[in-house]
């Protein structure tokens, strides 16, 4: 039987190469020195293609496949995917949401409680050696009972305010349109959260609808005592006021996992003793890789059953 032609844009898990190799006839496009020539050559028959929320998809390459159907992405996020311009052409398109909100939660209370506790500096200066030369080691920022804004309450943005009110925290977020179903408080005005806030978690979608949302104007209102956590995109700070705000003591702490030009982080926060760091990992755990894998997966197979995804962005 003849195997159903799909483009595979980057390498992926074991789990979803294995299955794409067994089932599929996979085109690997991240082999290809010219991708653009090699899709104009080869398209054509291509019904599906397999990408991640890092490496996207160029919209360059659309009129080379004019039989796709479906594209089955790794990862919640799709800023990195012109999802307007899939549904104009009739393409479905799967993500990854919900089997992943755990995970990503339980990395942004860990950057939280890290970066208040000083846990990196803290680790270093033991191994350092310094504790028995330099004595105590500078008082750290409380956590439990302080203000937590949330900035995009979704899944991951829930998932991160049940966490921290379990640390008595009081739980306030600023959302396009405020929820009826969440015991927590809306904040119409994303400057007056940042100025109540101790600190603030970012769990809002990425693209042009988020980009700079976190200003030198949000920055300058959470203040000197205040810390930025993200677990968005990079996109979603204006990294260089962030940088300039911090080098003024005019922001207290930030907390990343994410940045704009990833992996490039610029010297001034990687050598900033107030910043804690982390490399886009915030999904990286055995378990939630593997259920990430599993839905590219069933995305992609389930679209080529029954017409549709299960997971559906557009
Ligand atoms: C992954 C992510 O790092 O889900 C997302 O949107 O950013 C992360 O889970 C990403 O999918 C890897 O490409």
């Amino acid at each position: 039987m003849e195997r159903t032609r799909i483009v595979q844009v980057a390498s992926g898990t074991q789990l979803v190469n294995a299955h794409l190799q067994a089932h599929y006839e996979v085109l690997r496009l991240w082999e290809q020195p010219d991708p653009q020539g090699y899709l104009a050559e080869n398209g054509k028959q291509v019904r599906g293609l397999v990408t991640t929320a890092g490496h996207g998809l160029r919209n360059e390459w659309l009129d080379s496949l004019p039989d796709l159907g479906v594209v089955s992405s790794f990862g919640v996020g799709y800023d990195t995917i012109d999802a307007g311009e899939l549904k104009k052409r009739g393409v479905q398109l799967g993500n990854t949401p919900d089997v992943l909100n755990d995970c990503v939660a339980d990395l942004a209370v860990c950057l939280l409680l890290g970066s208040a506790r000083q846990l990196v500096r803290g680790d270093r200066y033991v191994r350092d050696g310094r504790w028995p030369t330099e004595g105590a080691f500078p008082l750290a920022q409380s956590v439990s009972g302080k203000n937590v804004g949330i900035v995009g309450l979704g899944g991951i943005g829930s998932a991160v305010a049940r966490r921290m009110a379990g640390f008595d925290c009081e739980i306030r977020y600023h959302n396009r349109k405020p929820r009826d179903d969440t015991p927590y408080t809306f904040e119409p005005s994303l400057a007056a959260l940042a100025q109540w806030a101790d600190y603030l978690v970012l769990t809002c979608v990425g693209g042009p609808s988020t980009h700079h949302l976190i200003n030198r104007e949000i920055l300058l209102a959470l203040g000197p005592k205040g810390t930025v956590v993200n677990v968005s995109r990079g996109t979603v700070i204006d990294e260089e006021a962030l940088t300039q705000l911090l080098l003024e003591d005019k922001l207290g702490f930030a907390a990343l996992d994410v940045f704009e030009n990833e992996p490039e982080v610029p010297a001034a926060l990687r050598e900033h003793e107030r910043v804690t760091l982390m490399p886009h990992a915030a999904s990286a755990t055995v378990e939630t890789r593997l259920k990430m894998s599993q839905r590219v997966i069933d995305n992609l197979d389930r679209f080529f059953e029954t017409g549709e995804v299960i997971s559906r962005v557009v």
